[in-house]
């Protein structure tokens, strides 16, 4: 079941990054001084479907942590529930859709 999950999640991140226009920025963009919200992980000022890719790939464990786990978790677990999972990205998809609003 998990492998099945796994693969699941490396087609729709697959398919999400070629939607987007390329591969979601694990960090800050440069020179980018915007003030961050919560699942918004690649500090772009928004929370949406490439925050909610990188939180996909930290699942599934296709990507590094990052060095401040700590931070990072806080920013990530929207839903509050103390681990970073497929739902806090299934919730941020939702906040970028205008179905539910994230915590500041
Ligand atoms: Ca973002
Ligand atoms: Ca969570």
């Amino acid at each position: 079941m998990k492998t099945l999950l796994r693969s699941f999640i490396i087609v729709v991140a697959a398919v999400l990054a070629f939607a987007l226009g390329g591969v979601p920025g694990l960090g800050a963009q440069a020179g980018g001084m915007m003030q961050s919200k919560t699942g918004d992980l690649n500090m772009d000022g928004t929370a949406n479907s490439l925050d909610a890719l990188i939180v996909l790939f930290h699942d599934a464990g296709l990507a590094e942590p990052p060095e401040d786990i700590d931070a990072w978790t806080i920013m990530a677990d929207v839903d509050c529930d103390l681990a970073v999972t497929a739902l806090d990205a299934a919730i941020i998809l939702q906040a970028d859709a205008g179905l539910y609003e994230l915590r500041t």
